[in-house]
């Protein structure tokens, strides 16, 4: 994590899926830290996916803030925008700081 991201984010995916590769560059060009948690690797990540976001789709991008919630947001452009907004808004608030 980013000394002023206050956000924990994992993205939920696998090698051979399409819409994760999209989301895994657009994370990478926007240089944004987010654990990548391959579920057909480790069983485990399937199941917190399964547990936490009720459907095993891929990508998913779990958002842990420091109030403690949880979300868990599907659809690779919803992820792509969503992490955008996220970047932009930290670079305004740290410059504006
Ligand atoms: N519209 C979705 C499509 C995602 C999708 O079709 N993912 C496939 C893998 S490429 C999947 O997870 N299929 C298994 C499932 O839905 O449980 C997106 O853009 O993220």
């Amino acid at each position: 994590m980013t000394k002023s991201q206050s956000t924990m984010f994992a993205l939920y995916h696998y090698e051979s899926c399409p819409y994760c590769a999209k989301t895994r560059r657009a994370i990478n060009d926007i240089s944004i830290d987010v654990e990548l948690r391959n579920i057909q690797l480790n069983h485990q990540y399937q199941i917190e996916l399964l547990q936490g976001g009720h459907k095993t789709q891929v990508p998913c991008l779990r958002i842990d803030s420091l109030n403690g919630t949880t979300q868990w947001l599907y659809e690779s452009d919803d992820i792509i925008q969503y992490l955008v907004q996220y970047q932009s808004d930290l670079f305004r608030i740290t410059r504006m700081a």
